[in-house]
């Protein structure tokens, strides 16, 4: 397909098979792929298109448990869900600034968000009816994120990989705050353990969704592994999570809502029952329970921040205006 020496859309890149092959040995030799080194527009593409996606799910990640900041029952459990929700925008920054380093702007990244042509995780579109979900989604969303993103500390491509590290550090104590909150409850009264036992109900399924299809329906699994920008499947890092999770679960006393859920000796993993496939493509597709609500916060956000833009920009065109009349 690529023999002809077609011109990437791009403009730069010449997408002969020769620079194709070429391009494949350096990943092979697992070099990092930089932002001025020429590469396939697919493979500029499919970064654009996860970390984009994935900027976008940090910071919509932070309304559900922004929701809680207010009602957290301690000053302690406040402090530490206010850092936790401001780390999460810090990595949505890292994020939006690796994906800028592949030629698209942030502001071509939000408004891609807002009218719905760019995707965010379908975790984020459940609602926080309790908080016990706080304790929940430390513990399984940044728990699954975790397991995702590890992996992504040696993705091909530089900057991407670089800003994971210090993500992974971040996510690791949140998912140590969100299994301690739900540890104190599942220690507590019965009303207390009920309460987290309601959420795991409601946070299970849609965490395991969150690694994406069965990779026999993950059309981009097979090329961006060639191209080690993921180094696992999503089957392979959801069978990873749920092994690291059960035992978790069995420690605190709660019940894993998989009755199917079971040891297999064989594989050396834990075989679980058949996930609703239906509701995941619905919510991702943007029929989630909270769907209209997080983009409309974040249209929101986004409008109310225009004078800040128009602010920064000002200020930047008067330094650039006085350092020129200097010169
Ligand atoms: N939600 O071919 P694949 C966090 C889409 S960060 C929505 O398998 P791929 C931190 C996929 O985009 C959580 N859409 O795709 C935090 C594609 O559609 P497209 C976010 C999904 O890219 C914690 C189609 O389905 N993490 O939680 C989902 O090879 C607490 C076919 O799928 C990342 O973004 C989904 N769950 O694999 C923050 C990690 N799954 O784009 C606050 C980086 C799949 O062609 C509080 N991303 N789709 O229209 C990845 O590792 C990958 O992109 C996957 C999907 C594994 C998510």
């Amino acid at each position: 397909m690529y023999s002809q020496g077609l011109i990437g859309a791009d403009g730069r890149s010449e997408e002969t098979q020769a620079f194709l092959d070429a391009f494949q040995k350096r990943i092979d030799a697992e070099e990092k792929i930089e932002p001025n080194d020429p590469m396939p527009e697919g493979y500029r593409r499919t970064l654009v298109r996860q970390i984009g996606q994935h900027a976008h799910s940090e910071i919509v990640g932070m309304l559900p448990e922004g929701n809680w900041i207010t009602r957290a029952p301690s000053l302690r459990r406040k402090a530490a869900l206010l850092a936790k929700v401001q780390d999460e925008g810090g990595h949505g920054l890292y994020l939006y600034s690796a994906a800028e380093t592949l030629g698209v702007s942030r502001k071509q990244m939000t408004e891609e968000l807002l009218d719905g042509r760019a995707k965010y995780s379908s975790i984020f579109n459940y609602p926080t009816l309790s908080w016990a979900d706080i304790g929940t989604i430390g513990w399984l969303v940044d728990g699954a994120a975790i397991m995702n993103q590890i992996p992504l500390c040696r993705c091909s491509y530089g900057p991407y990989a670089r800003a994971m590290i210090r993500v992974c550090k971040e996510e690791s104590f949140h998912q140590r705050q969100g299994y301690e909150i739900v540890m104190t409850l599942a220690q507590g009264t019965t009303d207390q353990k009920a309460m987290a036992q309601d959420s795991l109900n409601r946070w299970w399924w849609p965490s395991i969704m969150m690694f994406g299809p069965h990779d026999a329906d993950s059309q981009h699994s097979d090329q961006s592994m060639a191209w080690k920008i993921k180094r696992f499947t999503n089957d392979e890092l959801r069978q990873k999570f749920i092994d690291a999770t059960v035992p978790q679960a069995e420690y605190l006393g709660l019940t894993i809502p998989d009755p199917d859920l079971k040891w297999n000796e064989e594989k050396n993993g834990y075989d679980h029952g058949p996930i609703d496939w239906d509701e995941f493509w619905r919510v991702v597709k943007g029929h989630g329970p909270m769907a209209k609500d997080r983009v409309k916060a974040r249209k929101k956000a986004w409008d109310d921040g225009a004078w800040v833009r128009d602010a920064a920009l000002a200020h930047a065109e008067k330094r650039r205006a006085r350092k020129m009349a200097a010169e």
